[in-house]
């Protein structure tokens, strides 16, 4: 008897855009994987990616059972044992030399969790250490920074009104790749059209002309690293000219004639030659973003993960807070999640610890990553000896990777959540494979705070987790429970500790801003394409949560900074004959590490390559797909070369997330695909300063002929 079909809907938890998809399924198999048209956010768009939902829930060197580390190699475990083991380990360790002993790193996929969001932080209340670290601080940190500082708390980051802009300004986005980041938006394409087919203008400033470059109305190349000297001309030019406005948020800002004068300094002309941009465009751009009806500046990535990155989100936020652009419709807005993650209660705090090695600042219970590979290897109080990994992959994600892959072997216990043995994972002592994907129910905490619209939608499991398997905060809470000490008790009766995430979810919705409207777990339920709630809104001053009530348009440790963004005006050492500079790219059918174990994924020409200018090969006598090497202050990796215009002169692009085909890992696809890692030339030492981020972008490289 042929089984039943039906079609499930659901989000596609991959990137941030929330993408409706439509997976027709028959018994329990997959048949195909669609866009949902009646999806009311992302009408119907999908991207390659929403395959590898089906690929990774089948991939046959996916992880299902606990997994220990022993002399003979691998060897399979049952729960019970495996989760007795690494809370002995864990608890062990902290007794033994202190609660820093045990570390945590945190990856991406975390956000995208709805288990995870919601239940690891009672785990790590279990670990009191201050030694954590996340993919945050690899990427999005001095957003977070910038939002604390300015606004009064650390998720009250503004996203870009782009169905709603007349002028899109994107600095360091790649959004036709990634899909938008820090701008929830499924079908960005499609939204960045119809901003030209009313009559708007897309403005891209990137070292690379990029997909998004291509498509839009003007694109600037830019040295890597200076952004922040272009923002603050843009902002001189409309002090000078008498263009800036606060507009209804005057009132309630605070620092206007203290930017006036910081900006004196960064006169087109003065910035022009360090930019080799010239003056008259930047000029003109300040006055067409001051003119537009509405604009608005959106930086992402290319301009966090560098060495100016808070500089650069702070003073983002500022040229749209006085241009008037701020919290108004058409420019940079907040979303008003059905599940809000932003109260006054938990506003975000830091610098309340520094790390133990470089003094690095604590953000909101975390440090900088960029400091993790030190906190095992130097000995001493405080070191970390054992340490947790989360749905992360540092080895190949974070700045000096290889040492870390040099030092993970050091540690006295490795534990890894994770589905794969990866390159991280392979130096775990016990890996736990949780469910994932489409195994877990889904409800994105995180991104419908981020969205360009709100919106709500659940998914339920598509399948059931197999019998004997753990969801990752089912894991969560076994460890919990085991970790539970009289000084910090896992209070068994206390009811957040039962609920599943699902409960906890309605719970929140509920109370949340659109409860009294009746949006409930149940309702959710009963509309699988899921609710739109409109456009954002404008939202202070009430949503403005500094203790004064004021929106701090120069925050002293922004001022502070000054400094060191005077420095940049002066011409440096060329350093030590690194000549070129390197930053990364993202390919729209990868996603950080981790989907390269797909066939359909990774097929089609090589994507690890290293992208320089016809200039810059030819002067080093280099061909179109030669291999050469590249080479930093901390280390080498060997690529083919792809040489092509899309750069600008004395910049280098490679992708990050490659580097497979390693010792020990079981992952047929991608070991025959392994590329090499970026991170292995990227400089744990090389962060933004204000904020602790990784500066994985603007590092100097030189390249030799391979072999
Ligand atoms: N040079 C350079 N470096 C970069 C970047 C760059 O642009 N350039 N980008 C940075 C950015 S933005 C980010 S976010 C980081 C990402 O850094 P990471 O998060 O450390 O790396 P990922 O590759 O996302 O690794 C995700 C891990 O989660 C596992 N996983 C997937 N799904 C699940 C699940 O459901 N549960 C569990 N437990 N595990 C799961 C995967 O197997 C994989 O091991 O990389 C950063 N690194
Ligand atoms: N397909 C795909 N989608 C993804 C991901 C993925 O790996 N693959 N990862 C997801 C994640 S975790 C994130 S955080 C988002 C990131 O989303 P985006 O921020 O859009 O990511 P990128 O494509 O890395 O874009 C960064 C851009 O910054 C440019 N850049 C580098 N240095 C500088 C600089 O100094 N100044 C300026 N102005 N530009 C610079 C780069 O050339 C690049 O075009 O993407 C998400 N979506
Ligand atoms: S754009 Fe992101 S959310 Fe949409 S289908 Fe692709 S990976 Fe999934
Ligand atoms: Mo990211």
């Amino acid at each position: 008897m042929a089984e039943e079909k039906y079609t499930h809907y659901r989000t596609c938890n991959l990137c941030e855009a929330m993408c409706g998809v439509a997976i027709e399924v028959e018994g329990e198999k997959i048949l195909s994987i669609k866009g949902d048209p009646d999806d009311p956010f992302s009408q119907g768009h999908i991207c390659p990616k929403a395959l590898g939902l089906q690929d990774v829930y089948e991939d046959p060197d996916r992880l299902k059972q606990p997994l220990r580390r022993t002399l003979k190699g691998w060897e399979p475990m049952e729960w019970e044992a495996a989760l007795d083991l690494v809370a002995t380990k864990l608890r062990e360790t902290q007794e033994r030399y202190g609660r820093s002993a045990v570390g945590g790193y945190f990856g991406n996929p975390n956000v995208h969790n709805l288990g995870s969001l919601l239940v690891l932080p009672s785990l790590l209340r279990t670990l009191r250490t201050p030694n954590l670290f996340s993919a945050t601080s690899v990427d999005q940190l001095p957003h977070h920074f910038a939002a604390l500082e300015m606004f009064g708390h650390y998720f009250r980051i503004p996203v870009p009104d782009v169905d709603r802009t007349d002028f899109f300004l994107i600095l360091g986005a790649n959004p036709l790749a990634s899909n938008g980041s820090l701008m929830t938006a499924g079908g960005i394409g499609r939204r960045l059209k119809a901003i030209q087919e009313r009559g708007g203008k897309i403005v891209v400033v990137d070292p690379r002309r990029t997909e998004t470059a291509v498509k839009a109305d003007r694109h600037l190349f830019i040295p890597p690293g200076r952004d922040v000297l272009l923002l603050l001309a843009l902002l001189h030019t409309i002090f000078e000219e008498g263009l800036e406005t606060a507009g209804e948020l005057e009132d309630f800002t605070v620092g206007m004639e203290e930017l006036r004068a910081i900006v004196s300094d960064f006169g087109a002309e003065r910035v022009s030659p360090r930019l080799g941009i010239p003056a008259q465009e930047i000029r003109g751009l300040a006055r067409d973003f001051s003119a537009a009806p509405t604009a608005v500046c959106y930086g992402r990535m290319g301009l966090s993960t560098q060495a100016f990155g808070g500089a650069c989100q702070w003073l983002c936020n500022a040229l749209n807070l006085v241009t008037g652009n701020l919290d108004r419709p058409g420019g940079a807005m907040f979303a008003k999640p059905a599940f809000d993650i932003v109260s006054r209660e938990r506003r975000g705090r830091s610098g309340r610890w520094k790390s133990r090695v470089r003094g690095l600042p604590e953000f909101t219970g975390e440090l900088p990553t960029a400091c993790l590979t030190e906190e095992i290897r130097t000995p001493g109080k405080g070191q970390i000896r054992a340490l947790l990994t989360i749905a992360g992959n540092p080895v190949l994600s974070t700045p000096g990777g290889g040492d870390l892959d040099q030092a993970l072997p050091d540690l006295d216990f490795m534990v890894s959540i994770d589905i794969y043995l990866n390159e991280t994972t392979r130096h775990a002592d016990v890996i736990l494979p949780p469910t994932t994907g489409l195994e877990s129910d889904h409800y994105d905490v995180a991104f419908h705070a981020l969205a360009v619209r709100n919106s709500a939608k659940y998914s339920s499991a598509l399948f059931p987790a197999e019998e004997g398997r753990l969801h990752d905060w089912q894991i969560y809470r076994e460890l919990a429970r085991r970790l539970s000490t009289d000084e910090i008790p896992f209070d068994e009766t206390n009811p957040m500790n039962l609920a599943t995430p699902a409960q906890i979810l309605d719970g929140g919705l509920r109370q949340g801003p659109y409860g009294k409207k009746g949006i409930s777990l149940d309702l959710l339920k009963e509309t699988p394409h899921g609710v739109d709630l409109g456009p954002l809104d404008p939202c202070f001053p009430e949503g403005i949560f500094t203790d004064d009530g004021k929106i701090h348009l120069v925050p002293t440790a922004c001022a502070a900074d000054l400094p060191r963004i005077r420095d940049l005006l002066e011409e440096a050492a060329p350093s030590n004959g690194f000549d070129l500079t390197l930053i990364g790219r993202r390919h729209l059918a990868s996603n950080n590490s981790w989907l390269h174990n797909s066939a359909r994924l990774v097929k089609g020409p090589k994507r690890c390559t290293v992208m320089m200018h016809p200039q810059d090969a030819e002067n080093r006598g280099l061909e179109n797909g030669q291999r050469v090497r590249v080479e930093s202050s901390v280390g080498r990796i060997e690529l083919p070369t792809e040489i092509t215009e899309n750069v600008m002169p004395g910049v280098v692009s490679i992708p990050h997330g490659w580097g497979h085909g390693r010792d020990g890992i079981q992952l047929r696809i991608a070991s025959a695909h392994p590329g090499a890692s970026i991170n292995d030339l990227t400089d744990p030492r090389r962060v933004d300063a204000l904020t602790g981020n990784a500066a994985v972008n603007g590092v100097p490289v030189r390249i030799a002929v391979g072999g």
